[in-house]
């Protein structure tokens, strides 16, 4: 089986660290990358991390992890809760799919409550902060140390 996992973000995460440190936290996207990195290390697995704020690059990622990756974390965003075409892109792909939302959706505004991709994904985090990112890859490490 691959190690390979791909880690996906979706449109404004770019801007994580420098706006509404209230919601997102005090982290930027490139503090996220680097722990996932070390995370993958500890894990023996191998990563792509991307962030765009377009909606066909985050489904070519996708169909690239359909060849080769195992898993797939993805913070799609405000894509989240409008991309019939992310999910989509995502049943197309065999592996295990964890969504992963830094803040707390669900306390949040109701048009945040309805996720297209939790259709489709296999685990959901919500309101973990940037730590969700670290978990939602120890939990793709578990499932590849154990699964044959
Ligand atoms: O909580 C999350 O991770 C979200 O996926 C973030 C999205 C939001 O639309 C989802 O409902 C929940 C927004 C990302 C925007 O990120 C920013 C970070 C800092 C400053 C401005 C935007």
């Amino acid at each position: 089986m691959s190690r390979l996992v791909f880690v996906l973000n979706g449109p404004n995460l770019n801007l994580l660290g420098k706006r509404q440190p209230h919601i997102y936290g005090h982290e930027t996207m490139e503090d996220v990358e680097a722990m996932c990195r070390k995370t993958c290390e500890a894990h023996r697995l191998e990563l792509r991390y991307h962030q765009s704020n377009r909606e066909y690059e985050l489904i070519d990622w996708i169909h690239e992890a359909r060849e080769k990756a195992f898993g797939i974390v993805i913070n799609p965003g405000a894509f989240t809760h409008t991309s019939v075409a992310i999910l989509d892109a995502l049943n197309a792909f065999d592996g295990t799919v964890i969504e992963c939302h830094i803040s707390q959706v669900h306390k949040r505004e109701a048009f945040r409550h309805h996720s297209y991709v939790s259709m489709r994904a296999d685990a959901v985090l919500a309101g973990f902060g940037t730590q969700g990112y670290t978990l939602a890859i120890q939990r793709l490490a578990h499932l590849a140390d154990t699964k044959k």
